[in-house]
């Protein structure tokens, strides 16, 4: 019997076309990521299951590229940051891909044009795979479709990632979990040192960028925050958080980033504790996963029954604790039937 058409065609997979480097495929592939994951096509249609099968062989395997997560203050300099580091890790011959995360974004292709013309990067450079992340409005997915296209961009043969992520809310604590080193941007001036040492974010950086070395008050910002990083002695073997100094503006100090991050990656490559960074990361994973996974099968079909409302509306009166009404939609969840009293 003869082969349906377009089978043939089909024999090359998807995950092959974007090993291959086939920028089209490599652009479907973060779409089906960050769609999938979501309502839309994590539906029962028979599109979107071939959708998933798709992009499944490119969901599993561990990531070899460095990720490198970029977060801060709005305004810090981020995106320029990122722009400007892509360029010069271009120059050291990595491949680079970028996703940047825009909290207020309703529409990705809105986002596209406005983070690629903050990054200033080329359009013509095969290198160089940047993508906007729309995340107003999504809860729970994000994470999880944020670690898919990394996987993607791994796949793709991408030597860094780059994730963009305005460092404020457990949206961003999220998504930073998929980064192997986070690098924290100061932006000098604005009190953003004290404030980040009161909220504790400082934990969350491996690398400390201060930003606009160019402006008034930047030297003194590095001067503070590498004061209060080094106040106490180093334990032995432990990272020595760098801090950076950089004007992403007149491209100073971007090798010296480099190489911090670099140095941090060979420190995890060698630290007794790699191992167990590695599983953390799973951890993150796993969790952005079933996240996504009790919005779409608990909180979705709730909504849709008018139970979630009513839920809402009879904790909101004093009639029932949070606890009881997890409780409630959990077992609906899992039984499968409608236990609503
Ligand atoms: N003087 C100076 N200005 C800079 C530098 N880096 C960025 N800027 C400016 O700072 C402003 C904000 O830059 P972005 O790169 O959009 O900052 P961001 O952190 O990505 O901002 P959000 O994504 O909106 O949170 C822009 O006007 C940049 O031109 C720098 O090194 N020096
Ligand atoms: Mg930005």
């Amino acid at each position: 019997m003869r082969e349906p058409r377009g089978a043939a065609a089909r024999t090359v997979s998807l995950a092959d076309r974007v090993r291959a480097g086939d920028r089209g495929a490599l652009a479907r592939a973060l779409s089906l990521a960050e769609a999938s994951l979501h309502d839309g096509v994590a539906g029962t249609s028979r599109e979107a299951a071939r959708a998933c099968d798709e992009l499944a062989p490119l969901l599993t395997g561990v990531v070899r590229a460095h990720v490198v997560g970029v977060t801060g203050s709005p305004g810090a300099g981020k995106s320029t940051l990122i722009g400007q580091l892509a360029l010069e890790l271009r120059r050291r011959g990595r491949k680079v891909g970028i996703l940047a995360v825009d909290p207020t974004s309703p529409f990705t292709g809105g986002a596209v044009l406005g983070d690629r013309l903050r990054m200033s990067l080329p359009v013509d450079d095969p290198g160089i795979f940047m993508r906007s992340v729309a995340s107003r409005g999504q809860q729970g997915g994000l994470a999880l479709s944020v670690f898919a296209m990394v996987r993607v961009l791994d796949t793709a043969g991408m030597d860094v990632v780059l994730v963009e992520t305005v460092g404020a809310g457990q949206n961003d604590v999220g998504v930073l979990g998929v980064a192997h080193t986070v690098v924290l941007v100061f932006n000098p001036g604005s009190g953003d040192e004290v404030q980040a040492l009161k909220a504790g974010i400082v934990e969350i950086g491996d690398v400390m960028v201060v930003n606009k070395a160019d402006l008034p008050g930047a030297h003194e910002a590095y001067r503070a925050i590498a004061g209060i990083l080094h106040l106490s002695p180093p334990d032995t073997g432990a990272w020595q958080i760098p801090v950076v100094l950089v004007s992403s503006t007149r491209r100073e100090g971007l090798g010296q980033l480099v190489e911090a991050l670099e140095s941090h990656r060979r420190y995890l490559e060698s630290a007794p504790s790699a191992q167990q960074r590695r599983r953390l990361r799973a951890e993150w994973e796993l969790r952005a996963a079933l996240a996504a996974a009790v919005e779409r099968h608990v909180v979705a079909p709730a909504r849709q029954r008018g139970l979630w409302a009513d839920l809402a509306r009879r904790l909101a009166d004093g009639e029932l604790s949070a606890r009881d009404a997890a409780g409630l939609l959990l077992r609906q969840a899992l039984s499968g039937q409608d236990l609503s009293p």
